[in-house]
């Protein structure tokens, strides 16, 4: 298809990442510079425990994306999955609302068996990418505990997976927190990738529960902040509204305008660019207004040609 003609000899770029969205964005980004330039540091809030297996959704979402391997109708989980071991669990009455399929149960089984061992999850994202061939780097933010919660209007706390998958994100919240964050130290490489990236990209994520818990560790915010003119992000709101998920709801809940112009005040100390999609260039004024030097540009990743397209603008933006 010729989509990697024309590789850029763009310098290090560091990819700030939650799942689908910047799942896409990096496999924008590998068509047009050479993949071993791309570290992204992905989110391990929405890591849970289930059947005692280690789940890292969006290690795992970044993971059978760039490997080509996503199931394309969820976004998460493996192409031509089936799901026998669920059918044995629903047997027994055992927990099924978080559908774990029998390919994908082999990553949680080695993922756990490696932590049992000792290792890091650094290390052991390492492992898993190496074997799929990635090319990408991958970097947990954080090797230590760091859960995302969330509080109901009823004043009960439940863990990010209870609120997104079995309460399907359909309830109203009033709180966001990364527990176990303020011990949290960030896993090794982070810290350099962020001070030797030529770009640093804040990916279309959530930025509440995806890219919030990556600034909850200690001394990523400031090493974000101190390459702030280096640092472009794509905003994940489209015409007032998320492509996927609940970040509109979240923005709106938790007090935040729910349009490009409330991303660019969450951003702009972090970023010196907010790429907006072109059915929101009538905010760019408002948008540089909040303090970012807005980019018009199209956003949606519906084709690997168009994520292409979205990852040479962020590459050229501040350039
Ligand atoms: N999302 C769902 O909506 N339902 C599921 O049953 C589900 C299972 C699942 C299993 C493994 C995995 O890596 C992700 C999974 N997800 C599921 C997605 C995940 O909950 C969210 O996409 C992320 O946590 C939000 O970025």
């Amino acid at each position: 298809m010729g989509l990697t003609v024309g590789l850029t000899s763009a310098g290090v770029i560091t990819v700030l990442a939650g799942g689908v969205g910047a799942a896409r964005m990096l496999a924008g980004l590998r068509l047009v510079v050479e993949p071993p330039a791309i570290t992204a540091i992905v989110n391990v809030g929405d890591d849970t425990t289930l059947h005692g297996l280690h789940i890292s959704p969006d290690l795992d979402t970044c993971t059978y994306t760039l490997a080509g391997a996503i199931n394309p109708e969820t976004g998460w989980g493996l192409v031509g999955e089936t799901w026998n071991a669920m059918a044995a669990l629903e047997r027994y009455g055992g927990l099924t609302w978080f559908r774990l399929g029998d390919k994908d149960l082999a990553t949680h089984l080695y993922r756990t068996h490696r932590l049992g061992e000792g290792a890091p999850l650094s290390q052991i994202t390492a492992e898993i990418t190496a074997a799929w061939d990635l090319g990408v780097r991958l970097i947990p933010a954080t090797d230590d505990r760091l859960s995302t919660t969330v509080t109901l209007t009823d004043g009960s706390t439940i863990s990010f997976q209870d609120y997104f998958v079995r309460l399907q994100h359909g309830v109203p919240i009033t709180g966001v927190a990364f527990d176990g964050a303020a011990d949290a130290r960030p896993a090794p490489g982070v810290l350099e990738a962020l001070a030797e990236a030529e770009t640093i990209v804040i990916a279309p994520s959530n930025p509440i529960v995806s890219i919030g818990p990556l600034l909850a560790v200690p001394g990523l915010r400031e090493a974000i902040a101190a390459r702030r003119a280096r640092t472009v992000a794509v905003s994940p709101i489209i015409g007032g509204a998320a492509l996927k998920g609940p970040a509109d709801r979240m923005l709106r809940e938790l007090g935040h305008d729910v349009s490009v112009v409330g991303v660019a005040k969450l951003y702009a100390p972090l970023a010196a660019a907010l790429v907006i999609d072109e059915v929101d260039a009538g905010l760019a004024d408002e948008v540089a207004a909040a303090g970012i030097r807005p980019v018009v540009a199209p956003t949606v990743m519906s084709t690997p040609e168009r994520a292409a397209a979205l990852g040479r603008t962020v590459l050229e933006c501040l350039s």
